[in-house]
């Protein structure tokens, strides 16, 4: 489904801003409907558009966000330059959705929780976990390369939409326990479809968690586009539904990603429950590197989006108001490639892996048939390192 298509169904169906408190089943259901335009506060030319529910966060919110913003596309391009030197396995690039990525990790505090999925690697660094952990995964090394307790961010999810109900149960443990803790979980538009999507949200608004779903709609679940996906007004209007506030914002400005995502951020924690956000933007790149995209969308179509970067409107404002100056964008472009450069030799750097470890830190205690896989595995490196090789026996030639 296009923006456009979205805009033209909200306008026939005249949803009210939305946003407001819950208030114990008094709340006018038009207060759950998603703004009738995604919420902008500065534009793609840069300009910066007032909006009464959504104060302009401040300059120096804004000048830390955009080196965040600045480092995510550094690491999108040196991943995408590594899985093409065979280093890592595949890159779900996040480029072109940057400003969604960072949002996510810097509205929450450190008590909170982030559950991310397989494209949201730049948000999983931006809290603060080390680049190489977060890579392993990609490489291949490992299902999972950091100890997600360190930064509160679980591990990557790539069964679609399993994440947010996990993210529900943590966010609701955390209530019970009395605990501040505030929730948000990532996902994709095709990721609506999942029936876990439902589960959470439902459960989630009847039990009043304190849990935010951050749907990245960027227009594609692989080669399928959201009008295949989904004929709702939009994907924000499915959290009246459920009895919660959606909202609609523009997923490639930061500033507005910051506002919306922090206001649902600052209602979860006060006990307002949870909310529905949806970010409009676009997947630039394909897939992964094992997806052609042309098969599917034209060049045109992706064209279309690049006057819409999120860096070069937020460029754009910080200059105009003098807070950014050649010097700091020379200066960010060099932390930038700090980081960069550690990715590049950490991964560069070969790793000897144990493959009896495959079978660690899954369970406590073992199952029988993880005993005997283990066991299987052993017998096999044994006769590969005494260079016996695979008994014939277990050759398809020897069945009956
Ligand atoms: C349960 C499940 N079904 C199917 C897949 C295969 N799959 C991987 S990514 C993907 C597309 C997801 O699209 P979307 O949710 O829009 O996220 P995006 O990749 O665009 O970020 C699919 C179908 C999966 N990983 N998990
Ligand atoms: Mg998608």
């Amino acid at each position: 489904m296009s923006t456009a298509t979205n805009e033209g169904r909200n306008g026939m169906l005249g949803g009210a801003p939305g946003g407001g408190a819950r208030d114990g089943g008094t709340t006018p259901d038009s207060a759950l409907l998603p703004s009738v335009e995604p919420v902008q506060l500065v534009d793609p030319d840069g300009h910066h558009h007032t909006d009464e529910r959504y104060p302009l966060p401040d300059g120096d919110r804004l000048l830390d966000a955009y080196g965040r913003l600045i480092a995510g596309r550094r690491i999108n391009d040196q991943a995408n330059a590594l899985v093409r030197q065979g280093r890592m396995a595949v890159y779900p690039s996040s480029h072109g959705q940057e400003a969604c990525q960072v949002a996510a990790a810097v509205v929450l505090g450190a008590e909170d929780w982030l559950f991310p999925t397989y494209r949201d690697t730049v948000a999983v660094i931006t809290r603060g976990v080390d680049p190489l952990q977060v890579l392993t995964l990609l490489r291949g090394d490992w299902h999972g390369g950091y100890d997600p307790h360190e930064h509160r961010v679980a591990t990557q999810a790539t069964p679609l939409a399993t994440q947010l109900l996990h993210a529900v149960g943590v966010a609701h443990a955390a209530k019970l326990r009395g605990e501040s803790t505030v929730v948000l979980a990532m996902c994709g538009d095709g990721a609506t479809s999942e029936g876990d999507f439902h589960e959470a949200l439902n459960f989630a608004a009847v039990f009043h968690v304190p849990v935010v779903f951050f749907v990245q709609n960027n227009e594609f679940a692989i080669s399928v586009p959201l009008r295949s996906q989904s004929v709702a007004p939009s994907l924000a209007h499915k959290a009246i539904g459920y009895g919660m506030p959606g909202e609609r914002v523009d997923g490639n400005d930061l500033a507005a990603l910051l506002a919306v995502l922090g206001s649902a951020v600052d209602r979860a924690r006060d006990g307002g429950g949870p909310t529905l956000v949806e970010a409009h933007t676009y997947r630039m790149q394909a897939h992964t590197n094992a997806d052609d995209a042309t098969r599917y969308r034209s060049a045109d179509d992706v064209e279309r989006w690049v006057p819409k970067d999120p860096i070069t409107r937020l460029r754009t404002y910080l200059r105009a108001l003098d807070l950014l100056t050649v010097e700091l964008e020379r200066a960010l472009a060099d932390e930038a490639d700090a980081i960069a450069a550690a990715i590049r030799k950490g991964l560069n750097t070969e790793v000897t892996v144990n493959p009896a470890e495959l079978f660690e830190y899954v369970y406590t205690e073992k199952t029988t048939q993880l005993r005997e896989q283990a066991e299987q595995l052993r017998e096999e490196l044994a006769r590969d390192a005494a260079g016996t090789g695979t008994p014939t026996s277990d050759t398809k030639a020897d069945r009956p």
